[in-house]
């Protein structure tokens, strides 16, 4: 059946880059998520520029959040994450270093995942206005144990980021 819902989890993800045209590079990664088996992009956030955070000597980077349905286990949506972020050319070496693209799961469900190389939800969402200020688009009404996405914004910087288009 090609859309059935009735075992899809709906996941939203993070999106980023520094290196390169990220906003195309995102786009790509969001095509490919979208054709590899389980996995359905509904939509996505408009992309925004953001300044760098916990590692702050590096470019600008292009940040979105998607909307996904998944009939996938988390373990084997990272691993399908991990792998797009490979196929575009994504090499791993700086912790929170420049980077092509990362993808990141944010929620699953409800489900909370408590792995040595999966968290969810993931950990800093609430600290991060990059992830907050798209995800806001996508999902105006999230929450997190009861915080909405405003009440965590307002302890957040949100200084130098601006939105470069418009939703998908
Ligand atoms: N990702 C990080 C570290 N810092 N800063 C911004 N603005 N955007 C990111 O996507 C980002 C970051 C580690 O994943
Ligand atoms: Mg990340
Ligand atoms: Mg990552």
């Amino acid at each position: 059946m090609m859309n059935s819902s009735a075992s899809e989890t709906e996941v939203f993800i993070s999106l980023g880059g520094n290196i390169g045209d990220p906003a195309i590079t995102i786009e790509d990664a969001l095509a490919t998520l979208s054709s590899r088996k389980g996995v359905r992009v509904l939509s996505r956030s408009p992309y925004y520029i953001t300044p760098p955070w916990g590692k702050t000597d590096q470019a600008e980077f292009v940040n979105a959040c998607a909307k996904l349905r998944t009939s996938l286990t988390p373990a084997a949506l990272l691993a399908v994450c991990l792998s797009v972020e490979k196929s575009m050319g994504r090499i791993r070496n700086e912790h929170w270093g420049p980077r092509i693209i990362d993808i990141d799961l944010l929620t699953y469900g409800d489900a909370v995942v408590d792995e040595e190389d999966l968290k969810i939800p993931h950990p800093y969402i609430s600290e991060r206005a990059f992830v907050l200020v798209p995800l806001r688009d996508l999902a105006p009404d999230f929450s997190l144990n009861g915080v909405s996405i405003d009440t965590m914004l307002e302890k957040l910087d949100v200084t130098g980021i601006s939105q470069l288009d418009k939703n998908m």
